[in-house]
């Protein structure tokens, strides 16, 4: 098993940088202009052999990041964000990054090796939110602050277990989706709902915004189906297919990523209806292909959660291995883009 993970241990890239970002602030900005050129191929030094055990045979700053996947263009856009971050700077910091292929096994997998590596700092996004307490007790006991990265975990796991939490607020963007939907109504009509991976804190979150805010306010929506599309957009084209096929009378559907939007788009063109019209979609991330959809008119809102986080976790990671304290959760700051703010202009300078 150990050989098998060690090849899912796909890019354990000991890279050199300069722990740069900015000042740490309590509210992050929503794009970093260092994400506005991201390599197409990496300029990344090669990468060195990770140390056998112990402290890196430097005192760089070693971050280790166990990165959950592919999922979505969103998720790559992080994954660049933070990997461009890396092979721009070079000699102050150590990056080892490990992508888990979705598995939650293999994130826990990879933070034991980070923790075996003596790492300063460990960053990544849970995939769900529950089952961390074993992993995290045995960072804190080895003495390795964590950061959290665009997910959480459970609120009843204890939450000395980790540092801090750099992500977008999930339940202020299902909110402002459900605003964006009765708006796009007129305060009545059949919603249908893709929900993101299933135990997700994003898409219990984005849920929670969502279905709270609508039934609060909007009494004239109905939301008749909800099912997970677990954040891509095949299944996000499969489940929107079987609701085409189940409801007659289908005016919106909400989308807790634009991923799973871009193939809802596909399953009603398919079904020989129009997208942003018949049907009103409203989507969350902020991806290009979201922009270019809405300007297209097959698409009618965006709600920002920007995966541009990379100066954000290593300027929290040098702070920490500086002994300085930060706040609790540093929140992105994020925007509603519905049509009438989206022009050739905007999604050009989109830096995802
Ligand atoms: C949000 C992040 C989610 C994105 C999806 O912070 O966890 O995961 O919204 C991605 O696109 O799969």
């Amino acid at each position: 098993m150990k050989k098998v993970f060690a090849m899912m241990l796909t890019a354990t890239m000991s890279l050199s940088l300069a722990a740069c970002g900015n000042s740490g602030q309590s509210t992050a900005s929503a794009t970093s202009p260092a994400a506005t050129n991201p390599p197409a191929e990496s300029s990344a030094q090669a990468p060195t052999p990770a140390p056998a055990s112990g402290k890196s045979a430097n005192d760089k700053l070693v971050v280790g990041f166990a990165q959950i996947g592919q999922e979505s263009g969103w998720r790559d856009a992080e994954t660049n964000d933070i990997q461009w971050y890396a092979a721009r700077a070079t000699d102050t910091v150590e990056l080892h990054f490990a992508d888990a292929q979705q598995k939650q096994e293999n994130q826990i997998k990879a933070i034991r090796s980070f923790i075996e590596m003596g790492v300063d700092v460990i960053a990544f996004p849970p995939v769900v939110e529950t089952g961390w307490e074993a992993v995290l007790t045995e960072c804190q006991e080895a003495g390795i602050p964590v950061i959290l990265v665009d997910r959480g975990i459970d609120a009843n796991t204890d939450d000395s277990l980790y540092t801090t939490m750099i992500a977008s607020d999930h339940v202020w963007a299902g909110e402002q989706a459900a605003i964006a939907m009765n708006d796009l109504l007129g305060g009545s009509g059949v919603v249908v709902e893709l929900e993101g991976t299933v135990g997700a804190s994003a898409a219990v979150q984005r849920k929670q915004g969502f279905d709270e805010y609508i039934a609060a306010n909007c009494s004239g929506i109905e939301i008749v189906a909800s099912q997970t599309g677990d954040f891509t957009r095949a299944q996000g084209k499969e489940v929107m297919e079987s609701f085409l096929k189940t409801y007659d009378k289908i005016d919106g559907v909400f989308c807790h990523n634009d991923d799973m939007a871009l193939g809802a788009i596909e399953a009603i063109k398919e079904a020989g209806l129009k997208p942003g019209e018949d049907i009103k979609i409203v989507g969350v991330d902020g991806v290009k292909g979201a922009f270019e959809a809405i300007l297209a008119g097959e698409m009618n809102c965006t709600v920002e959660c920007t995966p541009i986080l990379a100066n954000q976790i290593f300027d929290t990671a040098a702070k920490l291995k500086a002994g300085e304290s930060v706040d609790k959760w540093i929140m992105s700051a994020d925007e509603v883009y519905t049509a009438d703010r989206v022009t050739a202009d905007v999604v050009d300078g989109r830096a995802y």
